[in-house]
């Protein structure tokens, strides 16, 4: 076959799909006939429209322009959109960003060798905080014809498809026949109802083009996996709710996996005169005002959510996976003598020894534990309990600690030569603002984002998004991409250190390219501040985490026609006032702040709990060996 009258062919089902309103549609009417000529790529593409992947993000290289081609050609029929842009880990955190943010999916489209393992890094973002991305990456040819330029430069078969498997599921399209159950198993880890993750579709370069004839296009697969229900019971239920009646000092641990689960928490709490720390991932699932929520608890923590942790006698887990972050590497709850653990994942469930594992949905769960309970105890709640009105004493010192610190927003700084705002100041000011201006907030890695975990009060959840999963570099910069790639367009703010911004500069030119409305607040501290504090709590001295190059990051992104740059000052009114200019701008825009960095105690929020890292894992293993929870 002419590779004209392939195009051509192609052009005319992309056409018949469009017309037709939909890939289901054309099928259904036979505009699309059931059987056609066609190619790998193009029937990957199919598949993936089938599934509602209309978003593909690329670096394309020689090893992917076959599929180049389809998507051109698709795109010109108005079915997807192809977004070229300069780095392959920004694709892939801009395709997770979408999908956490909106629920649409995405694919990224790389070269093979270095494109494809830029995007394989950038994946420990969705395969940490559960997110369900595609990726299609380009393999070494089947043939073995000898060693293809970028391969992995090794003699053992199939290396790319061994890496990819150690992150999360992979299939190499090895058998062009096999399209189909490829494509079925990443939608079933893409649209994974409770853990989704990233899927690696290996594309051989040579079977790329290879014809499928005659090929049935109901081979292709559509419909996610069904959620699971409640747990089952066995007597769990009776178990469960038996001990935490019991308990005096019931504290919850909800991480990601109770995203659905906020009114049924609420009633838990009540239930079991509890009180909820929470995961970043879910920061908002009971609002920050809530008497009940003790807000963040951890390495970094708060001092009303480690107090909670450290006295509690009993622990609800609830969809969480025990981070050393979260738990302070599992000595986060020392005086705990039984745990229930609410997971769908059986190793996460039984992750703690003393353990009640209920493995189901934790909404289904908790409603059932909730009615257990309301059977055992009515459903009076008499007054605050002493665990209560400790909880609540301390959350008051965690907010006045918080309050001392923004009533002195401006620090003399060494470095700068002047006064200038602090972290906490600077990210409560743009937090606040985003809030009222229904801006959806991304925080990098670093001071950063320990300072944004701390900081934020979300009242519903969606309204801030932390990686805290990955704790990627970049994450947030490169998340604004998102917002002008979703059908429904949002403002975003991009809370960024100097250190994480210059990781993935590149959105600010395909931000203009592909529409992003969103603002870059960048808090400039002259060096990677979240390392160098860990070195000096640690060691007392700081070694290698900063340079002296002055960097006029406003002319950088002034230099971007379309990108539009304020000064953020030195006071909380011009840092306002710089926030509304940007939002005024109908684009990307950075909004520059010199920040504090220094020993000051009101120059940062300050650490509250242990992890296994450095010189503390001494005392830190120890103390989980004597706790043996
Ligand atoms: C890609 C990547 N590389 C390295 C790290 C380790 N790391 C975590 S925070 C950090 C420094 C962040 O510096 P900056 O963005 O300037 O934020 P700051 O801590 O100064 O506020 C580093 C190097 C990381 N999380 N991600
Ligand atoms: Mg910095």
């Amino acid at each position: 076959m002419q590779e004209s009258e392939l195009a051509r062919q192609r052009q005319r089902r992309a056409e018949a799909i469009a017309e037709a309103g939909g890939f289901e549609e054309a099928l259904n009417s036979g505009a699309l006939p059931r059987r056609i000529d066609t190619t790998l790529s193009e029937a990957v593409i199919l598949g993936l429209l089938r599934q509602g992947v209309r978003t593909f993000l690329c670096v394309l290289g020689h090893g992917s322009t076959e599929i180049g081609e389809v998507l051109r050609i698709y795109e010109g029929a108005g079915l997807l959109r192809t977004c070229n842009v300069r780095h392959e880990i920004e694709a892939s955190h801009a395709a997770t960003a979408l999908r956490w943010v909106t629920g649409e999916k995405a694919a990224v489209v790389t070269s093979i060798g270095p494109g494809a393992l830029h995007a394989l890094a950038g994946s420990l973002v969705p395969a940490s905080d559960g997110i369900g991305v595609w990726y299609l990456l380009p393999d070494e040819t089947t043939q073995d014809e000898g060693p293809n330029m970028q391969q992995i430069p090794s003699m053992e078969q199939h290396p790319f498809l061994h890496m990819c498997s150690a992150m999360g599921r992979a299939y190499c399209l090895h058998t062009p026949e096999a399209v189909g159950i490829a494509l079925r198993r990443g939608l079933n880890t893409v649209d994974h109802p409770h853990r989704a993750g990233p899927f690696y579709l290996l594309l051989p370069m040579n079977t790329q083009p290879s014809p499928l004839k005659n090929f049935n296009l109901d081979e292709l697969p559509v419909g996610a996996p069904p959620p699971l229900g409640a747990a089952a019971d066995e007597g769990a239920y009776a178990r469960a709710a038996e001990a935490l009646l019991d308990a005096e000092r019931v504290v919850v641990k909800v991480g990601g996996g109770a995203r659905k689960a906020g009114p049924e928490l609420l009633e838990f709490l009540e239930l079991v005169d509890g009180v909820a720390v929470l995961s970043p991932l879910v920061s908002g699932v009971i609002p920050y005002s809530h008497p009940r929520n003790m807000t963040i608890g951890g390495t970094k923590g708060s001092i009303c959510g480690n107090y909670a942790m450290e006295q509690a006698d009993l622990l609800v887990a609830i969809g969480t996976r025990f981070v050393c972050q979260s738990d302070c590497s599992r000595t986060g709850y020392p005086r705990v003598k039984q745990v229930v653990n609410i997971n769908t994942d059986v190793e996460a469930a039984m992750h703690y020894n003393r353990t009640i594992a209920l493995i189901g949905d934790a909404a289904a769960t908790l409603r059932r534990l909730n009615e257990e309970l309301r059977r055992r105890r009515g459903t009076d709640t008499s007054g605050e309990s002493p665990w209560l009105k400790a909880c609540s004493e301390q959350r008051r010192r965690w907010e006045e600690h918080k309050a001392e610190r923004y009533r002195n927003p401006c620090l003399y700084d060494e470095r700068w030569g002047e006064k200038v705002l602090t972290q906490p100041a600077a990210i409560k000011i743009a937090t606040d603002w985003a809030r009222a201006n229904d801006v959806v907030t991304f925080f990098d890695a670093g001071d950063v984002q320990a300072n944004g975990m701390q900081i934020v009060e979300d009242d519903r959840l969606g309204r801030t998004f932390n990686e805290s999963g990955a704790s990627y570099m970049g994450f947030a910069v490169s998340a604004l991409l998102a917002t002008g790639l979703a059908s429904k367009p949002f403002y975003g703010l991009a809370i960024t250190g100097d250190g994480s911004f210059t990781m993935n500069p590149q959105i600010l030119i395909d931000g203009v390219q592909h529409g992003a409305r969103g603002c870059i607040l960048l808090l400039d501290n002259r060096r990677m501040g979240a390392i160098t504090a860990l070195q000096e709590a640690q060691y007392g001295v700081e070694h290698a985490t900063k340079d002296d190059v002055g960097v006029d990051y406003i002319g950088w992104a002034r230099s971007i026609r379309g990108v539009a740059a304020f000064d953020g000052g030195r006071s909380p009114e011009t840092l306002e006032a710089a926030l509304n200019q940007a939002k005024a701008y109908e684009g990307l825009s950075l909004v520059y702040v010199p920040v504090y960095y220094g020993p000051h105690p009101l120059g940062g929020l300050g650490a509250f709990g242990r992890w296994n890292v450095g010189n503390w894992v001494e005392e830190t293993q120890a103390l989980r060996h004597k706790i043996a929870l």
